[in-house]
């Protein structure tokens, strides 16, 4: 008897499950054509799981004074999930370079970060591998992953983005610079700078620029800002590609993703990728962090793996234990570690030069 399996579609990860029964569709969940196998499905939803109890727990911290001010992902879990497992990781120009900004916990999560480092962060620890307890939570930065350091200044990840493009492109390879900010943003010049420094003619850069389309600003509705009908019609007159893609779905996140990817890895220029996403918990623990109507792609998720029977609710509800148990053995964790010292501020801010050994007393490293 012949049997017949369908792949409809393969990620990175993809490989259909067999059924066992004569012609076998393959497993998996579905948007339209596209296409996701059971494995990278259950592997996706269990990171936006992880990553979703770890911030409303990191929201908890910010009323309850373990922790001062949040700021994080809970609505961006599915597109950022699905970049995170795409991404060619590790360190220097061979990998993928990283810009990213406050919202991408999700996917450091999917790169293999443990839960209890952005905790760290949050709860303002010395142990904290970002930035030893001195920075913002999810304000990642991991030089072994060429995750360059997040800052609080926004936009300015997409006029730093084309240095480490034009690193790669020198060094030739596959590696690609992955660069993402919020809409609001994308009103800085620093945006146009990316666009121009990707495209000059012979200098193409493989550069891929990603919005994060919440419809806000902190209170400044994006209607009220942008004519435009799509952010990525501002890469047309450079001549640089682009897509809209429903950032609450993983499955299509993970498509339009791996296009975006494949063009810069092989044609070493830019492509421009624009998530419609939620903002679940407004913009930051500064705003009361509510909670908002907007759709929820986790919810969404489960639905999907349910009508799929790949979960069921007590299969669900598990994973969402699991992820609770994990973050709080984290809490308890950080309780025994130490606090930054006063004077640890000046340390480590800038990269041993020359100059340090001339003016040692002066962390600036300047005259
Ligand atoms: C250069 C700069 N200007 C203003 C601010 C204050 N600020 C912080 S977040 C933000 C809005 C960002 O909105 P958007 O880019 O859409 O990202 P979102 O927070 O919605 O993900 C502003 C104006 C800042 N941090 N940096
Ligand atoms: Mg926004």
């Amino acid at each position: 008897m012949s049997r017949e399996k369908t792949v409809r579609a393969t990620g990175k990860h993809g490989r259909a499950a067999d059924n066992g029964h004569a012609g076998a569709v393959a497993e998996g969940i579905n948007t339209g054509d596209e296409y996701l196998p059971a494995e990278v499905a259950l592997q996706l939803h269990r990171i936006m799981v992880r990553t979703r109890v770890m911030e409303e727990r990191m929201i908890k911290m910010s009323k309850s004074g373990e922790g001062y001010f949040w700021i994080g992902g809970p609505g961006e879990e599915a597109f950022n999930a699905a970049l995170g497992l795409q991404v060619k990781k590790g360190r220097g120009p061979d990998y993928d370079y990283l810009h990213l900004h406050y919202r991408n916990s999700a996917t450091m999560v999917a790169m293999g970060m443990p839960l209890i480092d952005d905790i760290r962060q949050m709860a303002m620890k010395a142990t904290d591998p970002n930035s030893r307890g001195r920075n913002f939570p999810s304000h990642f930065a991991c030089s072994d992953w060429n995750v360059v350091p997040i800052s609080s200044v926004i936009e300015n990840q997409f006029a730093m983005a084309p240095g480490t493009a034009i690193v790669q492109k020198r060094h030739g390879g596959d590696g690609i610079t992955i660069v993402v900010g919020g809409d609001a943003g994308t009103a800085e010049g620093d945006f146009a700078t990316c666009m121009i420094w990707s495209t000059r003619p012979g200098n193409e850069l493989p550069v891929l620029m990603v919005v994060m389309n919440n419809g806000w600003g902190i209170s400044t509705a994006h209607d009220t800002q942008h004519s435009l009908k799509a952010i990525i019609d501002r890469g047309k007159p450079f001549g640089i590609p682009g897509e809209v893609v429903d950032g609450n779905d993983p499955v299509a996140s993970w498509h339009a993703i791996q296009r975006a990817m494949a063009h810069c890895r092989s044609e070493r220029r830019p492509y421009m990728l624009e998530a419609r996403v939620s903002r679940l918990y407004g913009h930051s623990s500064s705003s009361g962090a509510p909670r908002s109507n907007d759709p929820d792609c986790v919810d969404m998720l489960e639905k999907k793996l349910i009508d799929a029977e790949l979960l069921d609710r007590n299969g669900i509800k598990k994973i969402h234990e699991e992820a609770s148990a994990e973050v709080e053995a984290a809490l308890e964790q950080i309780q025994k570690e130490p606090n930054p010292e006063p004077g640890d501020e000046e340390k480590f801010t800038y990269a041993p030069s020359e100059v340090d050994r001339v003016y040692p007393e002066d962390y600036t490293g300047l005259p």
